[in-house]
């Protein structure tokens, strides 16, 4: 067992220490560092899962580039100098402007520096200005203090309470919970200020639950009850702020009555956070990036960090008004390039897809994106996709097929940090970590400085990318060595980026007045109220299982869950676990509900980052506008309602699904049924689960596969039952789908018979639909047809009625209809990655006994072509399924 010393790269502010676990050459844990001065051995079940990622049958590990509108492997060279060839003719035609280089937030390392710097070797293409995260928050704060600087966590130790403000760190922040743990060991108390009952919520001694954007107003209330009790810090507030007499007068406009109000919070909610502030000096105030995610953010911020002033933590050990840490602050900004052209065009992140499609001198011809997922992650999916769809040539690099990807021309396969050499800092923390390859790339994976060194290569500007990653480290954090630090030290541990524990300790700020400065404006109406038509907000917060966007086709649940109050629920007549749709201004989406009676009134709830090729893919409703300051992106303003869902036709249609062996799994069929409102009865045969006397209590029926012959009613006696039942609802006129061993058993039902292949069919098969099948209604509509998963030795003899509507070359009857209206695939419709790993797993270890003499000519070779194959053909594959399934349900309205 090797261990290797890493930090996590992941977009999330922990930036652990991790210890990698490698055993022969294979990562096989990736445990917490307890070496780490912050982290200290804690990591989160993501890491854990990261493992699996890594080499997750999904991850794209070769090339790829778009031919006739698929996915097809090419080499590196043909990758690179297609878009080599790209760039430099676009550039000839329209100039460098004409490409856009929009780099995303997933791996923010030392090395990540060079991307820009290649863009600017190249001319200076169109970068991104503004920020899908913490712009906000920076830009309220950089106007109160001068710049974010943030209390160093450990500083938080020193605290007597702690109010955590619009974030929820046993989700997003576990490092931070440990210290939240100590500090309520010591009686300090802990204030969540958060609109929705967040996992945070049971580490609270209060919870306050503000109306989602109503923040400023309480505190502006907490502020005015500490001057009310003369609690004040006065000598702050005379020698080292300004604007505090325009600020009190902002507060003498209102009563606290109004500002409990506006706030939507009690007297009480307030006192006791005035009452803390006041009696457990210091307090630690920690703003969220939730807290960022409104139009008018910086009224909250401001607010805030305003209270923070009038009660006196600022600058004060264990107090202060924390927020972000800047993660490129540690690098040498020169490295970005910025200097090498004059400026050059950027366009503005929360309205990314309007601003790309108004680019027009010139426009944006070429997209070449990096750690990111813009269609899946930016505001209003619509109008993202409309700008992909505009460009010309789309390139991504990346790990997995994400929504962008769908409009992509070329993907570059990324490494992940257990494969790369590279330093990185921390938006969460003051260290910057070493990243050490703990892996040798997976298959032909490369990292992101390795591509982008490559593609120097075809360009007149190689030389000034031709250096080592050690050179490059070595330059690219200087700060930390000019602070005396050095290079070899930091590849073997955490270094700390000299900030200091406690900002502005001097009470000297970075502001043009040297002080604190008061916000002095503040409107005069409650800024974006709901309306009727759109009464709640959407706040789409983080996951606590995922980060951000990074999960595969085959984790996602059908659908989205939204959180509604369940009074609001009842008023619209909407019962939990109901098909909803969520409208919103800018578009729509189905989801599933579920009732809390403890939310909120006016806000539902949901996770980001799901695909919307997965069903998910909640950005198609949020609203591209960009925050008032900072130029932040307020997703959680979007405006929205709910409704039951009623153009589904399929809606509450119930359907039989059989299993026949012990790990069958509905897979991308039943996610599809669920996503259409059907009620499903699964059972599990070889559990012992008894099937229905007759078709009665439903609407079709669904039988898949298993490794047993479809005649052995020794083994399985229940098959004749099964095969009869088929009959029975195919008589009746309700659909019958089999799959698999389930083709063959409705092949038996109509007089078929069974026949052996001399050998396993297995893998991704191109077959061929034959005239029957393109006039057959249900097929038809689900076509084209890419290459299926076949995994089977079983095959049928067709029942003199069927007709045949797929062949294959080695196994002729692949898919067919018989009788009224039954479906027989022999293929794998529903096969996500997840089980095709499975049934790899389990078929190359033996465990299925039936197929175990096929293992005479099966070998690693031929497994690992299957699920080399997966990622670029499972896409395809489940966008097939999704149609035939619907096409089949079409089948129970008569
Ligand atoms: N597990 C996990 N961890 C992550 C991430 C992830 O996706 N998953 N993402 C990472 C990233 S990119 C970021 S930026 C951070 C985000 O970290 P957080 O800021 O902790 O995460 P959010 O979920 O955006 O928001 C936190 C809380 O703000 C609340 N909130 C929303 N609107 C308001 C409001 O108007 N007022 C108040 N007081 N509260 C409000 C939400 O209800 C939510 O519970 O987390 C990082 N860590
Ligand atoms: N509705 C809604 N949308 C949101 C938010 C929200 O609260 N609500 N929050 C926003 C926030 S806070 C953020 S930060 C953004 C994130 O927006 P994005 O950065 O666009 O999205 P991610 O899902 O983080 O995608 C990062 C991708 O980078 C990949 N990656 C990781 N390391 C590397 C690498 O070294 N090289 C390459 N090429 N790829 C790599 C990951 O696998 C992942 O696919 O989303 C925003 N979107
Ligand atoms: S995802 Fe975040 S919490 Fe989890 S290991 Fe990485 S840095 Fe730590
Ligand atoms: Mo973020």
């Amino acid at each position: 067992m090797k261990i290797v010393t890493t930090t996590c790269t992941r977009d999330c502010p922990n930036t652990c220490g991790l210890l990698a676990h490698v055993e022969n050459g294979r990562l096989v844990g990736l445990l917490g560092d307890p070496e780490h001065p912050l982290t200290r051995g804690i990591c989160c079940m993501k890491a854990d899962k990261y493992v699996r990622r890594v080499y997750s049958p999904e991850r794209v590990t070769f090339p790829l580039i778009r031919k006739d509108g698929e996915w097809t492997r090419a080499s590196w060279d043909e990758a690179l100098d297609l878009i080599a060839e790209r760039m430099q003719t676009i550039k000839a035609e329209s100039g460098p402007e004409a490409v856009l280089y929009y780099q995303g937030y997933g791996e923010r390392t030392a090395l990540k520096l060079l991307n820009k710097y290649f863009f600017n070797l190249f001319g200076g293409a169109t970068t991104l200005r503004g920020s899908l995260c913490g712009g906000a928050g920076q830009g309220s704060q950089n106007l109160d203090f001068g710049e974010r600087v943030s209390h160093d966590p450990l500083d938080h130790l020193n605290s007597a309470a702690m109010v955590l403000w619009g974030r929820n760190p046993v989700s997003t922040n576990i490092s931070l919970v440990p210290i939240i743990k100590e500090l309520k060991k010591r009686g300090a108390p802990i204030i969540l200020v958060d609109p929705v009952r967040s996992k945070t919520a049971p580490l609270a001694d209060h919870h306050i639950k503000p109306r989602p954007g109503g923040d400023a107003y309480l505190a502006m209330a907490a502020a005015k009850l500490i001057l009310a009790a003369g609690a004040e810090d006065a000598e702050f507030l005379r020698q080292h702020s300004i604007g505090y007499a325009q600020y009190k007068a902002i507060l003498d406009r209102y009563t606290l009555d109004e500002l409990y109000e506006q706030a939507d919070v009690s007297a009480e909610d307030a006192a006791f956070l005035a009452e803390t502030l006041m009696q457990h000096k210091p307090t630690s105030i920690l703003l969220g990036w939730g807290l960022h995610r409104h139009q008018h953010a910086h009224l909250a911020i401001r607010a805030v960090d305003a209270l923070g002033a009038i009660a006196g933590v600022i600058g004060v050990p264990g107090g202060g008004v924390s927020q972000g840490f800047e993660e490129y602050g540690p690098y040498d900004e020169k490295w970005w390039g910025d200097d090498l052209n004059p400026p050059r065009r950027t366009l503005l992140v929360p309205t990314i897809g309007e601003e790309i499609l108004k680019a027009d001198d010139p426009p944006i011809r070429m997209i070449y994106t990096t750690a990111s997922n813009p269609v899946g992650m930016a505001p209003n999916t619509n109008k993202t996709i409309e700008a992909f769809e505009k460009a010309e040539f789309v390139v991504y690099s990346g790990h997995f097929l994400d929504d962008t990807t769908d409009y992509a021309d070329v993907f570059l396969p990324a490494t992940t940090f257990l494969e790369e050499e590279d330093l990185v800092a921390s938006y969460g923390h003051n260290y910057v970590g070493p990243v050490n390859r703990a892996i040798p790339p997976v298959d032909e994976c490369k990292s992101e400085f390795q591509m982008f060194y490559e593609l120097a290569e075809r360009f007149d500007f190689a030389n000034d990318f031709r250096r080592d990653v050690e050179t490059w480290l070595e330059k690219l954090c200087a700060p930390l060595w000019e602070q005396g630090n050095t290079l070899q030290e930091a590849q073997q541990g955490p270094v700390r980026w000299a900030a200091p524990m406690a900002p502005y300790e001097d009470k000297t700020f970075p502001t043009e007045s040297g002080k604190y400065q008061f916000m002095t404006e503040f409107p005069a109406e409650p800024p974006s109220q709901l309306t009727p038509e759109f009464p709640y907000r959407l706040l789409t917060i983080a996951a606590h299982k995922f980060i951000c966007s990074e999960r595969t086709m085959a984790e996602h649940e059908a659908l989205p869950v939204v959180v509604v109050n369940s009074a609001e629920a009842e008023k619209r007549g909407l019962t939990d676990g109901m098909l909803v749709v969520v409208k919103s201004p800018v578009g729509e989406a189905r989801a599933r509900l579920a009732v809390d009676p403890k939310m909120r009134r006016d806000v539902l709830t949901a996770e980001r980052g799901g695909w919307a090729k997965a069903g998910h893919g909640l950005n198609r409703l949020t609203l591209d506008i960009s925050s008032e300051v900072g130029m932040g992106t307020p997703y959680y303003e979007t405006p929205v309602t709910l409704e039951a869902c009623t153009d589904a036709p399929f809606l509450g249609k119930k359907i039989l699904v059989v299993h026949n062996s012990p790990t069958s799994n509905g897979g991308v069929f039943c996610k599809e049924l669920e996503r259409h409102g059907v009620e499903q009865t699964h059972l599990h045969m070889t559990k012992g689960d008894v099937l229905p006397k007759n078709h009665e209590d439903f609407d079709g029926l669904v039988a898949f596969g298993g490794p047993q012959n479809a005649y052995d009613d020794e083994a399985f006696p229940y098959l004749s039952d099964l095969v009869a039942l088929m009959r029975a609802f195919d008589d009746a006129g309700k659909p019958v789908m089999g799959i698999c061993l389930g083709s063959q058993l409705l092949a038996r039902a109509h007089g078929g018979s069974h026949a052996l292949l001399d050998h396993m069919e297995i893998g991704f098969t191109t077959l061929s639909v034959t005239p029957a099948g393109v006039d057959d209604p249900v097929l038809s509509a689900a076509l084209p047809l890419p290459p299926v998963m076949e995994i089977h030795q079983d095959t049928l003899t067709l029942p003199a009625d069927a007709k045949l509507l797929v062949r294959g070359n080695e196994c002729k009857n692949q898919c067919f209809k018989v009788g009224n209206c039954s479906y027989g695939v022999q293929f794998h419709p529903e096969a996500d990655s997840a089980i095709i790993a499975m049934w790899i797993e389990r078929f190359r270890s033996g465990q299925y006994e039936s197929y175990n003499h096929h293992l005479e000519y099966l070998g690693d070779a031929e497994f690992d072509a299957v699920l080399q194959d997966i990622p670029l053909y499972i896409g395809r594959s489940e966008a097939f399924c999704r149609r035939f399934a619907q096409s089949w349900l079409a089948l129970t309205l008569g």
